[in-house]
C-alpha cells in the first residue's frame, strides 16, 4: 500500500499511514499499480487519431519510424501536445463561459441570487470592451459586458478583445506571427481539425496553432473567468486564513468543496453562514457548519471569503479518510473518480453537481445558477442529515494547520508597494532596476504522484526567494506553499534573500504571493503587462527578468498554461518533460528554436534546485541584457535551508 511521504506536509504523512493501515487505496497506490507506465505514451509517439491505428514509433530506431498513414514522430508528438492544449484551454475557457453566463443572468434577472459585487472592476472591463458606462445602470453595463465576453467565444470576425491587455509590442508580434486568437472556441475547433488524420503534418505549424489556442486561454477564457469572477463575487483583498487537513473540525458538519467554478462554491460559502442552517446543524448535534476547500475552488473561496483550505489536489482522498466529512461536494475538473471508492469506506456522501461531470455511484444534486440558493441549501441540508451517520470511533483528523495570507491581485499587491494612496508599480520596477530584487517568478500548478509530493514545489520556491526572486503562486502550488508556511510575512525572514526581505518588511507582505486559482494565472499575465507599462524594464514581456514554473504538473490545463506563458515571452520550466521526448525535432523546437520566434521557451528539469537555478540564470541573463545594476546584496545573506 501507499508509500511513505517524505517531503509532504505532516497531515498528509499521517493520513497516508492511515490509508495503509485501513488498506484504502489512494492515488499513490494506483500510481504504483500502474508501473511500468507505457513508454510510447510517455514519449508522445503513440497515435490513435484514426482506426488504422493505434500506431507507435519505435524510439530506438529499429522498428517503424512512421505510422500507417505516414505520420512520423514529429507529427504524432506535436499533435498529441496540441490536443492536450486544446483540452486544457477548453476546460479553463468553459469555466470562463459559465461565469459570463452567470453575470448575464444576474444582470437580466432582478431576483437572481448573484449580483455585481465590484462595480469598479465592471467599469474597467467595460472600457476594454468599449461598453458605455456613463449615466447607465450597473445592470445594463453588466449585461453588455457579459454579452461582449460571451462573444469572445464564438465570434466569426475580429480578434479576442482581452488580448488588448498585453503590451503593444507583444500584440504586434502576435499579429506578425499570425497567432493572435480570433475567437476562443474557434481556435480550439481549428486545432482539433488540424490534428485529425491527414491534415496538418508540419510539427512547427501544429505548434503555431497550439500557441494560438493557448493564447485564447490565457488572454481569453481564463482572463474572462478571472475578471468576471471579480465583478460577480468581488475582487479579492489580502486576508488571513488557514490551510491543511486540520481545518476539518470534528464538532462541525463538514462540507468539502472541490473543483473549480466559484458559481457553486461562493454561494455555498455564503449560504453556509445562514442562521437557520446553523441552528439545524446544532439540532443534529453539531456546533455548526464548517466549509473547507480542495484545489482551485478552495482558492476561489479562500481569496474572497477567507474560507480555510483543506488541501491540494493530492489531498482530496485524504480529506475523506478523516471520517469526519459529511459531504464531498464536487463540480468540475481535477476530481479523482477514485473518490467514489474512498467515500464508500465512510459515511461521506460524494455529491456531484454539474451536468458535465457525473461520477457513477455519487449522488447527483444538479446545480442551476438560477436556483443557486435553493440548491446550495439542499446540499447543506444533505450534509446536516448525514452527520448522524458518522462513526465517531472511526474519526481521525490530523491537527496540522498553517496560517497564511492570500487574496493578492494584479491591482492590489504591487500597488501597495507604492503606499496606500499611490497606485503604481514604480517601486517594484525600481526595486528590480536597483538590484534589490533580482526579478519575479510564477510558480504554479498541480502535484503528481510521479514525484515526491511537494518536494519540488517547496524546494524550488525556497531557492528562488533565497535569491531575491519574488514568487507569485496560484493553484495547487499556492496550497502547498500555504501549508509549508511560505505565505506568511515571517517567511521572508526565514527564507528570503536580504533585498526581498527588505521589501517584504517595508510593505508587510510574504515573499510568496498567492494570486488565486489556475484561471487566475491570467492575473500573472496582467502583472507582467503592468510591469512593462510602468517602464524601465523594456517594452515587452520577453525582456523582463522573470520566469515561470510548474514543477509537479499533471493536467492538460498546465500544458495550455505553459504554452501561453511561452507564447507571451516567458521562460517556462516544468519538472518531468512534456510527453514528446520521442521527437528530437519537436524537443529542440520547444526548448530552443521557439525562443527566436516568441521570446519564451520550455525547459524541463526534475531536480527542483537545479530547475530554480536555471530560472535564476535566465533572470540574470535578462538583467544583463537590460544592463541593470548588479544585485545589491549578492551573497551577503545565508538563509536557513
Ligand atoms: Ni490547476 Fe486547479 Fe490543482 Fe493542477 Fe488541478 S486544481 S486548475 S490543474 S491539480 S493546479
Amino acid at each position: 500500500m501507499a508509500k511513505e511521504l517524505k517531503y509532504a506536509d505532516k497531515a498528509s504523512q499521517e493520513m497516508i499511514k492511515r490509508a495503509c493501515d485501513d488498506e484504502i487505496k489512494t492515488v499513490w497506490d494506483r500510481y504504483e499499480e500502474m508501473q511500468p507506465q507505457c513508454g510510447f505514451g510517455t514519449l508522445g509517439i503513440c497515435c490513435k487519431n484514426c482506426s488504422m491505428g493505434p500506431c507507435r514509433i519505435d524510439p530506438f530506431g529499429d522498428g517503424p519510424q512512421e505510422g500507417i498513414c505516414g505520420a512520423n514522430a514529429d507529427t504524432i508528438a506535436s499533435r498529441n501536445i496540441a490536443r492536450m492544449i486544446a483540452s486544457g484551454a477548453a476546460a479553463h475557457s468553459d469555466h470562463g463561459r459559465d461565469v459570463a453566463h452567470t453575470l448575464l443572468m444576474a444582470a437580466e434577472n432582478p431576483n437572481s441570487d448573484y449580483e455585481v459585487k465590484d462595480p469598479e472592476k465592471l467599469k474597467r472591463v467595460a472600457e476594454l470592451y468599449g461598453v458605455k458606462t456613463s449615466e447607465r445602470d450597473i445592470r445594463e453595463i453588466a449585461a453588455d459586458v457579459a454579452r461582449a465576453a460571451l462573444n469572445e467565444f464564438g465570434q466569426q470576425e475580429g480578434e479576442v478583445m482581452m488580448v488588448k491587455n498585453a503590451p503593444p509590442a507583444r500584440q504586434k508580434l502576435w499579429k506578425e506571427l499570425g497567432i493572435t486568437p480570433r475567437a476562443i472556441d474557434r481556435e480550439i475547433v481549428e486545432i482539433m481539425h488540424r490534428t485529425h488524420i491527414g491534415v496538418d503534418t508540419d510539427y512547427k505549424n501544429v505548434i503555431k496553432q497550439s500557441m494560438r489556442v493557448a493564447l485564447a486561454d490565457g488572454w481569453g477564457g481564463s482572463m474572462i473567468a478571472t475578471e468576471l469572477s471579480d465583478v460577480l463575487f468581488g475582487s479579492p483583498k489580502p486576508l488571513r486564513a488557514t490551510a491543511n487537513l486540520g481545518v476539518i473540525d470534528k464538532n462541525y458538519v463538514n462540507i468539502i468543496v472541490h473543483g473549480h467554478e466559484p458559481t457553486l462554491s461562493d454561494i455555498i460559502a455564503v449560504v453556509s453562514m445562514s442562521k437557520e442552517l446553523n441552528e439545524k446543524a446544532q439540532k443534529a448535534g453539531a456546533k455548526g457548519i464548517n466549509i473547507g476547500g480542495i484545489c482551485c475552488t478552495a482558492n476561489e473561496i479562500l481569496m474572497r471569503h477567507g474560507i480555510a483550505v483543506a488541501g491540494s489536489v493530492m489531498q482530496q482522498e485524504l480529506a475523506v479518510l478523516t471520517g469526519a466529512v459529511e459531504v464531498m461536494l464536487v463540480d468540475v475538473q481535477c476530481l479523482y473518480p477514485g473518490l467514489e471508492k474512498v467515500t464508500n469506506c465512510f459515511h461521506t456522501k460524494l455529491v456531484t453537481t454539474s451536468p458535465k461531470a457525473k461520477i457513477p455511484g455519487a449522488e447527483h444534486i444538479e446545480f442551476h445558477e438560477d436556483r443557486a440558493v435553493e440548491t446550495a441549501t439542499k446540499i447543506i441540508e444533505t450534509a446536516i442529515d448525514n452527520f448522524k451517520n458518522r462513526n465517531q470511533e472511526n474519526i481521525y483528523i490530523p491537527k496540522n494547520t498553517e496560517r497564511l495570507i492570500a487574496g493578492f491581485t494584479a491591482e492590489s499587491v504591487f500597488n501597495w508597494l507604492g503606499g496606500k494612496y499611490r497606485s503604481t508599480y514604480r517601486p517594484l520596477n525600481d526595486g528590480v532596476i536597483a538590484g534589490r530584487l533580482r526579478g519575479a517568478a510564477g510558480v504554479i500548478g498541480c502535484s503528481n504522484p510521479n514525484t515526491e509530493y511537494e518536494e519540488s514545489h517547496i524546494k524550488m520556491v525556497k531557492e528562488l526567494i533565497k535569491n531575491d526572486v519574488v514568487v507569485v503562486t496560484t493553484g495547487c502550488n499556492a496550497i502547498s506553499c500555504g501549508k509549508h508556511g511560505l505565505l506568511q510575512p515571517e517567511a521572508a525572514f526565514k527564507y528570503a534573500g536580504k533585498g526581498l526581505q527588505e521589501i517584504c518588511a517595508a510593505v508587510g507582505i510574504p515573499p510568496v504571493l498567492h494570486l488565486g486559482s489556475c484561471v487566475d494565472n491570467s492575473r500573472i499575465l496582467t502583472v507582467l503587462s503592468n510591469i512593462v507599462a510602468e517602464g524601465g524594464l523594456g517594452d515587452d514581456i520577453s525582456q523582463l527578468p522573470v520566469a515561470g514554473a510548474a514543477p509537479e504538473w499533471m493536467s492538460e490545463k498546465a500544458v495550455s498554461i505553459g504554452m501561453y506563458f511561452v507564447a507571451s515571452g516567458v521562460y517556462t520550466m516544468i519538472g518531468h518533460p512534456l510527453p514528446m521526448m520521442g521527437s528530437k525535432n519537436l524537443y529542440k523546437y520547444l526548448t530552443d528554436e521557439i525562443e527566436k520566434e516568441v521570446g519564451g521557451k520550455w525547459a524541463f528539469e526534475l531536480d527542483p534546485i537545479k530547475a530554480a537555478q536555471k530560472m535564476i540564470a535566465h533572470i540574470d541573463k535578462k538583467r544583463a541584457e537590460l544592463k541593470l545594476k548588479p544585485m545589491m546584496y549578492e551573497q551577503a545573506f545565508a538563509p536557513v535551508a
